[in-house]
């Protein structure tokens, strides 16, 4: 049976908001049937307004956001780390001392499964209260093929257990174990290939993500991984040009990925590969703050350029304990420039793009009815609050009152 969502003011993200509106409804009316959009459009318009009402009390009508990268699946935390940094040590001085990424991974690895589970939790259920209704969760902190399995079957049990989509991101390649360092290429061949093969007979990949940096793995080494996951039929996507430029935006470029993420040290070449191939620009401005980078993503390039941008929030214990979107949407505005419809487009929109998801994101006739409501009148205000949100309640899958 359909249902009227009215007395609303509706953000549709439709296709208008590349022109940099909201595609804003001020007088709007949403109908949902099941879990999806049957039409939205001015109350005034409505087709049929004999079907039941829900009364949205003035309040603005957004699609559910979209967090397209994150690592909430982790054991302990890397609060000492972070008192280290404090004191002078950069990022990649803790990492090759054996800390940064590692210590996750032995946490991790030393985690059951249901302590994994019971730790990541209120990670997601925070993101969750934030608005969103469509979660990307990263492996990468097992960095051997029993711990990746671990991961992943978590993060669908973490999908299972609320009322969220999750999407599995295999990042095997995030990492060279202590017992395989200065053979990253026989890491790759021995345990995260095996381990990208054995996810993905078990259903556990929805795509296959890679770290491309000095500290991690080479662009050759990237290739290799992607060359496999094009075997399997996965979509690529890659942490590219975070902390210097490689040229790894132009490769994910190369081979059809959905998104590269970082993006600081992203140079002309990759942003021109990046728009002729169709590839999202993820902008995590939650790590650059965390790191207390100066270099900013080229967004008036990107922009520029038409590459689709994200926002995501990256949230994981060592480069951004961020969990949420709104945060990250107001970094975004104020550390980078965008517009906060540019944000918003970045959350909705643009987050589905780079999961490669055609059905959500924005508010329109056979979309899935995911949607927020907000205690805020102007969509701008979403990004504007720092610290709190303004969210009054989801709507997931058509369920009102989740
Ligand atoms: N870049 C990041 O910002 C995260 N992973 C990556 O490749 C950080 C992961 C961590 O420090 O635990
Ligand atoms: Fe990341």
């Amino acid at each position: 049976m359909a249902v009227i969502l009215d007395n609303a003011t509706v953000a549709t993200m439709d296709d208008s908001v590349e022109a940099g509106g909201y595609g804003l409804i001020p007088r709007g009316a949403v109908v949902i049937e099941g879990d999806r959009i049957l039409w939205a459009g001015p109350e005034a318009l409505l087709p049929d307004s004999s079907l039941p009402h829900h009364d949205m009390g003035g309040r603005l009508i957004t699609p559910a956001l979209i967090d397209c990268h994150t690592h909430i699946v982790f054991a302990g935390d890397r609060a000492r780390e972070f008192e280290m940094r404090l004191q002078g040590a950069s990022y990649e001085e803790v990492a090759r001392a054996g800390g940064g990424i590692l210590s996750t991974v032995t946490a991790t690895r030393a985690a059951t499964e249901d302590d994994l589970f019971a730790q990541s939790l209120p990670r997601l259920d925070a993101i969750l209260a934030g608005g969103a209704a469509t979660v990307e969760i990263k492996s990468g902190y097992g960095i051997d093929i029993e711990t990746e399995l671990r991961m992943l079957r978590v993060a669908r049990r973490l999908g299972q257990a609320r009322d969220v989509t999750v999407t599995t991101t295999f990042l095997g390649a995030h990492a060279i174990p202590p017992d395989y360092r200065g053979r990253a290429d026989a890491y790759l061949t021995e345990q995260a290939i095996p381990a990208l093969r054995a996810a993905h007979a078990q259903g556990l990949v929805d795509a296959v993500d890679a770290f491309c940096e000095g500290i991690a793995f080479t662009p050759v080494q990237v290739a290799r991984v992607f060359s496999e996951a094009q075997a399997l039929g996965l979509p690529a996507k890659l942490h590219a040009e975070q902390l210097s430029n490689l040229g790894g935006a132009a490769l994910a470029a190369r081979h059809g990925a959905l998104s590269a993420d970082h993006l600081e040290y992203l140079d002309v070449d990759g942003v021109q590969a990046m728009a002729a191939a169709g590839t999202v620009a993820v902008i995590l401005p939650g790590a650059f703050y965390t790191l207390r980078e100066t270099q900013a993503p080229p967004i008036a390039r990107l922009r520029a350029a038409g590459v689709p941008m994200a926002v995501a929030t990256d949230c994981n214990p060592g480069s951004s304990p961020l969990t949420s979107l709104t945060l990250a949407m107001n970094m975004a505005c104020t550390l980078f420039r965008l517009t906060p419809a540019e944000a918003l487009l970045g959350t909705t929109a643009h987050a589905a793009r780079a999961l490669g998801l055609t059905d959500r994101g924005r508010i329109a006739p056979g979309m899935r009815a995911d949607l927020a409501v907000w205690d805020a009148t102007h969509p701008a205000e979403l990004s504007y609050r720092i610290g709190s949100t303004a969210l009054h309640h989801r709507i997931v899958g058509g369920r009102i009152d989740t």
